[in-house]
């Protein structure tokens, strides 16, 4: 199982890297390598697991954070109507976005981020995502609210892009404008 020694950190030159396509259909290993993300993710919501293996929670994690430099994402999550979010995918593309933005009000993390850093991320409000899941077959999403922002930060990583790129340097809070805030 995946632990927060096998998550590289801020700093390391494979998050800036562009991840390449998996070739699909997916190997045995990519396979493997996907199903340990997702479970990383949801071991690190479990409250008696995180804290045996000192896991530090997350919503999603990209295949650059273990240093594998392939288009790979896991989330799990709810929204805030309850309902679960949980993909592990293969090379997950937003095929279109809305104009309107939104922004999470507390700001975001990241798990190879280990200092906070204040300030919105501006997103779009929703976005439509194509995908092959776990087991090869196609995937279309429209997503909305903390999904939607879950899936772009995730998207971010296998394009070397960190959430912080985002925040205006100047004025981290500074509104964004025509967007909507998503709280959590
Ligand atoms: O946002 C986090 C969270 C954890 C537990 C409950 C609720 C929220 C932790 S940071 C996180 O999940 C990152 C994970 C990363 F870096 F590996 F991708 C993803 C994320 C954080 C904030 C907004 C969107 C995505
Ligand atoms: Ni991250």
């Amino acid at each position: 199982m995946l632990t927060m020694d096998d998550i590289i950190r801020d700093g390391h030159p494979a998050l800036r890297k562009i991840a390449v396509d998996v070739p699909l259909p997916a190997s045995d290993e990519d396979k493997n390598i996907l199903a340990s993300m997702i479970e990383y993710v949801k071991n690190s919501q479990n409250p008696e697991i995180a804290e045996e293996y000192n896991l530090r929670p997350g919503i999603g994690i990209a295949a650059p954070q273990i240093n594998v430099s392939k288009r790979m994402i896991a989330v799990h999550l709810e929204d805030d109507q309850g309902n679960l979010f949980s993909y592990a995918l293969f090379n997950p593309r937003i095929v279109s976005h809305s104009v309107e933005k939104s922004y999470l009000t507390t700001g975001e993390g990241c798990l190879s981020v280990d200092y906070s850093v204040p300030g919105y991320v501006p997103r779009y409000a929703r976005i439509t995502v194509s995908a092959t899941d776990i087991v090869g077959n196609p995937v279309k999403l429209r997503l909305k609210g903390l999904p939607a922002i879950a899936f772009q930060h995730e998207i971010d990583h296998l394009n070397g892009v960190m959430f912080y790129d985002h925040i205006d340097k100047n004025d981290p809070f500074k509104p964004i404008e025509n967007a909507v805030p998503v709280g959590r």
